[in-house]
């Protein structure tokens, strides 16, 4: 291959960069305007693209490669066929037509996908699109870019632990330019002024703490699991899956120290009996400091509804502290809920759920508006107003082969900047439940102080 400036002049000869007055989408104005599309058209120049960029990568490291769309698109196909590393395609319109796949092509859970982007300013479009990849199970470790304008987003980037290797940057390419007078000093010095004054600061918005959370989120509940949350530090809950009242009250002990709330499905008990169970786990409740909630996902119309929280014989209205329930019968179908928290379940951890984005939007609003609402159950964001419970938490698990779909702590607190974390079979099915709970605890404690 000629050298990395023969390359670029070669490049540059298709009008990829070009100098004079441009007003940028910000409404900036730019003494330069580049677009590497044409790149593309030329195949001997794209073949040469591709194997620059792959030369600076660690390969071994990718499972898979995915150009974002759409000038990406087609170097990432180049760099595929040249390293034989598969290629996924990333929709651009996935958010208009919900239920659409995001990603097509073939790929498995876990698989470290490599982005390929044209140019970077700001890295704002990098950081939409990562997520949508890694919502799919599918990491990213690593960008690889053409050219980088140097005006922040590299170092964006980085500072959130992404590797980006840049062939070009702006500052190279108009040394080269000048050594070639295609550029005069006056330009040159017009450039580096540009981008020393329009530089993007690493000027991230943090996820609100336990504390500012109190100050915003007023239903009682929410305020008695802040409280637990800060005094204890934890803001682990423990779902215990157990069908005997023995091995209920049994783990209910050995976690009762490390968690914010014990998350029952009370119907599962095979012995339950109100005195027996639900009597010496109140106890339990108190001497540990954590609260009861029964996730009774409830989904019926308010009459009955109102009839399976306080009737029957689990009687849920007189021992629950908080309680998990669909929203999917309408606002009214809540107001029975009037002596608990409820936590409306907002969108599912498990695979193929219907818990689409329009479905978890229009769920949303019934939360944020109703009073008895103070949460919300989601493996997605949701507003600060309410607070974020997400399960579907595993240190070392990625499925359950039964659809289940697994995050580790410190994806729920940096992605999703979850308040709780639930952990069921990670914790009761460990050999040592205490010591899982108490290392959940810390895990997720960690990642909690490490996302402010
Ligand atoms: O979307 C959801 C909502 C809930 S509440 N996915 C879930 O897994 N859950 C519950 O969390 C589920 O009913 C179970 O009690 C717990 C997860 O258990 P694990 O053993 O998979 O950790």
């Amino acid at each position: 291959m000629e050298s990395k400036k023969e390359f670029f002049l070669e490049c540059y000869k298709l009008g990829i960069i070009k100098f004079g007055r441009f007003t940028l989408k910000s409404g900036i104005e730019s003494p330069f305007y580049v677009d590497l599309r044409p790149l593309s058209s030329d195949p001997k120049i794209l073949k040469h693209l591709a194997n620059y960029l792959l030369d600076m990568l660690p390969l071994d490291n990718f499972d898979l490669i995915c150009g974002v769309p759409y000038a990406a698109m087609p170097m990432a196909t180049a760099m595929s066929l040249e390293s034989y590393i598969p290629l996924i395609i990333k929709r651009k319109e996935a958010k208009t037509y919900g239920t659409k796949k995001v990603i097509e092509g073939i790929y498995k859970k876990g698989q470290n996908c490599l982005l390929v982007e044209d140019v970077i300013t700001s890295g704002a479009s990098l950081l939409e699109t990562i997520p949508e990849i890694e919502n799919e199970g599918i990491t990213v470790s690593d960008v690889v870019v053409v050219l980088d304008r140097q005006q922040g987003g590299k170092e964006i980037l980085e500072k959130k632990g992404f590797r980006v290797h840049t062939l070009f940057t702006i500052s190279e390419v108009c040394k080269m330019l000048r050594e070639e007078e295609h550029l005069t000093d006056d330009e040159v010095g017009r450039i580096n002024d540009f981008l020393a004054g329009n530089t993007v600061k690493f000027n991230e918005e943090k996820r609100i703490s336990y504390e500012q959370k109190l100050k915003i989120c007023d239903h009682s509940v929410a305020q008695k699991i802040l409280e637990t949350a800060i005094e204890k530090k934890s803001n682990l809950i423990v779902s215990a899956d157990v069908t005997s009242t023995a091995e209920l009250l049994a783990l209910a002990e050995k976690v009762g120290p490390h968690i914010v709330a014990l998350k029952t499905h009370i119907d599962i008990l095979l012995d339950f009996d109100a005195d027996e169970t639900i009597l010496p786990l109140k106890d339990l409740a108190t001497k540990y400091n954590f609260l009861l909630m029964e996730d009774r996902k409830f989904a019926d119309i308010g009459n009955t509804q109102e009839m399976q929280f306080a009737y029957g014989i689990f009687k849920i209205s007189q021992w629950a502290d908080l309680v998990t329930a669909q929203v999917i019968a309408g606002y009214d179908s809540l107001d029975c809920f009037r002596n608990v928290g409820v936590v409306a379940i907002l969108g599912m951890s498990s695979k193929g759920t219907l818990t689409n984005e329009d479905y978890r939007d229009e769920a949303t609003k019934i939360a944020l508006s109703h009073p008895n609402v103070f949460g919300g159950v989601c493996q997605n964001k949701i507003p600060n107003e309410l607070l974020l419970f997400t399960p579907g938490i595993n240190l070392a698990d990625s499925a359950d082969g039964k659809g289940q779909q697994y995050n580790t702590p410190e994806h729920a607190f940096s992605q999703l900047e979850t308040d709780f974390i639930i952990v069921g079979r990670g914790i009761y099915k460990a050999d040592d439940a205490e010591q899982a709970a108490l290392s959940y605890k810390i895990a997720g404690w960690q990642a909690y102080e490490q996302s402010l």
